[in-house]
C-alpha cells in the first residue's frame, strides 16, 4: 500500500477559495493569487447572470412550467401521501400540481440564489479587505490542515493480522550471579550510550559523543529521522529499560516523517529503519511502529522502478528519483544491498496482506537465478539498467555478505518452508568454500575475497558474522553436513577472536591479512579501526547458543570490557582509529549499530536462551528479531503474499 504524495504546498501557494473552490477540489491549494481574483470575478459574473435571469426573463410558471414534452418533473419532495414513487429522494409528480406549491417552490429557490449570491459577494469584499499578511496567514493555517488530513489518512489503521506466536520476550534471567552482573554491566552500557544521545543528538541519526551533538552520515541523506532511536528501541525493550522505550516511541509518533526531500540507502533504511520498527511493532505491540514501517516502505518502493526491477542503491524519499553510488563498478546496484530487503519485505506483506513488497523480493530472486555465475559465485556488482554483472568481485563481507545471510534467514523465517532460498544459500556457500575459504600457515581459517580469478588473502570485520551464519545454517544443510558446519562456524569465530587478540587494545581492525607473514593483522594504517561494529560479537553469541562453550562468553566479555575501557567517554561510546595504538584516537561518532546490534548481541550472551529463541525469531542483518511466520498460526497460506 502506498501512501499518496504530499501536494506540492510551498510558500507561493493559495488555500482553497471559500467561494465556489469546492468546484476544483483538486486545486485547492494550489490557486495562485492572480488567479483568485480572476476566479471571483468570473464568478460574480456568473451568479449575478443566474440572479438576473431569475427576473428579468418571462415567468416561466404562467406557462406550462418546465413543460419539455414529458409527462413527469422531478422536484425534491419527501411526502409519499400523494402517490408518487420514491426515486433516490425525489418524488416522481404526474401533471395538474397545484400551482400555489409551485409558485412556493419558486420563491424559495430564488431567496436561496438571492442569499448565497449576497453571501459570496460578502465574502469575497471581505477578502479583499485583508492584507498581505492576513492572506499568509490563512495559506499557512490551510496549509496545515491539508497536512494534518493527510497524516490522518496516512496513519489508518492497517487490516489485523494474526500475529505469530511471539515467544521469549521478556526472559532471560541467568541464575548464575556472575552472569548476571555482567548482564547488567552490558544494560549499563546501553544506558550510557542511550542517556548521552537522549541528552546531545535527540533526533539526529547519531551522536557525536566528543563534540557532544548530532551526527549524521550520506546513508540517511540530509534528513534527521532519529536513526539511533529507531535501531535502539528493541535492544531497551528486551533490556526492560521500557521508559526509554516509551521516550523513543512518543518521538516516533510525533516526529518521524518520511515526506522529506532526502536521498537516501534503500538498504540501510531497510535494515535499520523498516527492520528496526518491525521488530518494535512486534515485541510491544504498538500499531504505531507497523504503520511507520508501511509508510516508509511505500517511500521506498519507487527505487524499484529501473528496467530489470533490480532497485537503485538510494532513492528520494520525497521525488522517488533513484540512482546508484558514484563508485560502484559501471553504475553497478550492489549484491548484499538489493539482496538484503528480502525478510522486510516479506513481514510487510505479511502485515498488510498488499503483495507488492513480496512480489519485489522474488522478482529479484528469480532474475538472479536466471543468471549465469563464475565459478559459482555471485559477483557483488549487478547493472540494474542492462541486468549484467559488474566486476567480478565476490566478498563475504562489504558488498556481498548479507545477501547470503537472508537467503539463509528466508528460509529459516519461513518456518523452513521456502526451499528455493535454501537452495540458493547451500549452492552459493558451497562455492565460496571451494574459491574463497583458506587456512593460513599458521592454521587460521579465514574467507579471502575474489577478484577477476585471483584470491585475495585479506578478511573484513564485517565477514566474521559468517561463523555465525555457519552455526545457523548447519541445521538443515545439505548431505546432512551440520558437524561440518558448526565445525566452520567455530574457525571463523576462532580466527576473528585471534584479530582482536594480537591488537594492543583487545579491539578487532577493520580488516586482516594472512599474507607474507602475517597472521590475522591490519597491514595498513586505514585497516586498523574500529568502529564499534557488532560482527564478531554476533558470531561468539551464535556459537554460545549453538555449543554453550563457555570460551564464547569469555571472548564477549573481553570485548565489552575493551569497548568500555578504550571506547567509553563522558558523552557516549567512540570508534577508535588504530586498535594497535597504545593511545588511540577517538573518530568520534557513536554509531547507531553499537546500540541496536553489538549491546544487543553482548546481552544476549549474557542471558538465558529463553530469551528470543532461535527457533521462533529470526534476527535481520542489523539485529532486529523479526517472528518467524509459522503457517499453522498465521493465514499465511491465504495471503496473497504467498500463492
Ligand atoms: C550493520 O549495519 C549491519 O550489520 C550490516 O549488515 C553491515 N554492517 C553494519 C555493522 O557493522
Amino acid at each position: 500500500m502506498t501512501t499518496p504524495a504530499l501536494l506540492p504546498l510551498s510558500g507561493r501557494r493559495l488555500p482553497p477559495l471559500s467561494l465556489g473552490a469546492s468546484a476544483f477540489p483538486h486545486h485547492r491549494a494550489t490557486l495562485r493569487l492572480s488567479e483568485k481574483f480572476i476566479l471571483l470575478l468570473i464568478l460574480s459574473a456568473f451568479i449575478t447572470l443566474c440572479f438576473g435571469a431569475f427576473f428579468f426573463l418571462p415567468d416561466s410558471s404562467k406557462h406550462k412550467r418546465f413543460d419539455l414534452g414529458l409527462e413527469d418533473v422531478l422536484i425534491p419532495h419527501v411526502d409519499t401521501s400523494k402517490g408518487g414513487k420514491s426515486l433516490g429522494g425525489f418524488l416522481i409528480h404526474g401533471q395538474g400540481h397545484d400551482e400555489h406549491r409551485h409558485r412556493e417552490e419558486e420563491e424559495r429557490l430564488r431567496n436561496k440564489i438571492r442569499a448565497d449570491h449576497e453571501k459570496a459577494l460578502e465574502e469575497a469584499k471581505e477578502k479583499l479587505k485583508k492584507s498581505r499578511d492576513e492572506i499568509q496567514a490563512e495559506i499557512q493555517t490551510e496549509k496545515n490542515k491539508v497536512v494534518q488530513e493527510l497524516k490522518k489518512k496516512d496513519s489508518k489503521p492497517l487490516p489485523p493480522v494474526p500475529l505469530p506466536n511471539l515467544i521469549g520476550i521478556n526472559s532471560g534471567e541467568p541464575a548464575d550471579l556472575d552472569i548476571r552482573e555482567k548482564r547488567n554491566k552490558i544494560k549499563e552500557m546501553m544506558k550510557h550510550a542511550w542517556d548521552n544521545y537522549r541528552q546531545y543528538g535527540w533526533g539526529h541519526n547519531e551522536l557525536k559523543p566528543i563534540a557532544r551533538k548530532g551526527h549524521s552520515t550520506n546513508i540517511f541523506g540530509n534528513s534527521q529521522m532519529g536513526a539511533t532511536i529507531v535501531d535502539a528501541l528493541d535492544t531497551l525493550y528486551i533490556m526492560g529499560l521500557h521508559d526509554e522505550f516509551r521516550e523513543g516511541q512518543e518521538w516516533i509518533d510525533k516526529n518521524l516523517d518520511f515526506s522529506v526531500n532526502s536521498e537516501v540507502s534503500v538498504f540501510e533504511v531497510n535494515i535499520r529503519f523498516i527492520g528496526g520498527l518491525l521488530a518494535a511493532y512486534y515485541l510491544s505491540g504498538q500499531e504505531v511502529f507497523k504503520i511507520k514501517a508501511v509508510q516508509l516502505a511505500g517511500k521506498l518502493l519507487p527505487a524499484f522502478n529501473t528496467p530489470t526491477g533490480i532497485p537503485w542503491a538510494m532513492v528520494n524519499l520525497k521525488s522517488g528519483v533513484g540512482r546508484n553510488w558514484g563508485w560502484a563498478s559501471a553504475g553497478s546496484s550492489i549484491l548484499a544491498e538489493f539482496g538484503t530487503l528480502h525478510m522486510e519485505f516479506v513481514h510487510l506483506s505479511y502485515l498488510t496482506g498488499d503483495p507488492v513488497y513480496y512480489n519485489k523480493v522474488m522478482h529479484i530472486r528469480k532474475l538472479l537465478q536466471k543468471m549465469d555465475r563464475p565459478n559459482g559465485l555471485y559477483p557483488n556488482y549487478l547493472n540494474p539498467r542492462t541486468g549484467r554483472w559488474g566486476q567480478h568481485h565476490t566478498s563475504v563481507g562489504g558488498l556481498g555478505d548479507s545477501f547470503y545471510e537472508y537467503l539463509l534467514k528466508a528460509w529459516l523465517m519461513s518456518d523452513k518452508m521456502d526451499t528455493e532460498a535454501r537452495k540458493m544459500y547451500d549452492d552459493a556457500i558451497e562455492a565460496i568454500e571451494k574459491h574463497l575459504i583458506r587456512k593460513s600457515n599458521g592454521g587460521l581459517t579465514f574467507i579471502g575475497e575474489w577478484k577477476n580469478g585471483h584470491l585475495e588473502r585479506k578478511m573484513g570485520h564485517l565477514t566474521c558474522f559468517a561463523g555465525g551464519m555457519f552455526a545457523l545454517g548447519a541445521d538443515g544443510s545439505r548431505d546432512d553436513k551440520a558437524g561440518h558446519y558448526l565445525q566452520l562456524g567455530a574457525e571463523i569465530a576462532h580466527t576473528c577472536h585471534e584479530s582482536y587478540d594480537r591488537t594492543t587494545l583487545k579491539l578487532g581492525p577493520e580488516a586482516f591479512k594472512f599474507d607474507g607473514g602475517v597472521e590475522a593483522v591490519a597491514v595498513r594504517q586505514n585497516e586498523k579501526y574500529y568502529i564499534l561494529r557488532p560482527e564478531v560479537i554476533e558470531t561468539y553469541w551464535y556459537m554460545w547458543r549453538f555449543t554453550h562453550d563457555p570460551k564464547y562468553r569469555q571472548w564477549g566479555w573481553e570485548a565489552a570490557q575493551a569497548i568500555d575501557k578504550y571506547c567509553r567517554v563522558s558523552g557516549g561510546f567512540s570508534g577508535v582509529k588504530d586498535v594497535y595504538s597504545s593511545s588511540p584516537t577517538y573518530d568520534d561518532v557513536q554509531q547507531s549499530f553499537f546500540l541496536a546490534e553489538t549491546l544487543k548481541y553482548l546481552y544476549l550472551l549474557f542471558s538465558n536462551d529463553d530469551l528470543l529463541p532461535l527457533d521462533n525469531w529470526v534476527f535481520n542483518t542489523e539485529a532486529h528479531p523479526l517472528p518467524v511466520l509459522h503457517l499453522a498460526n498465521t493465514t499465511l497460506s491465504g495471503n496473497p503474499a504467498y500463492r
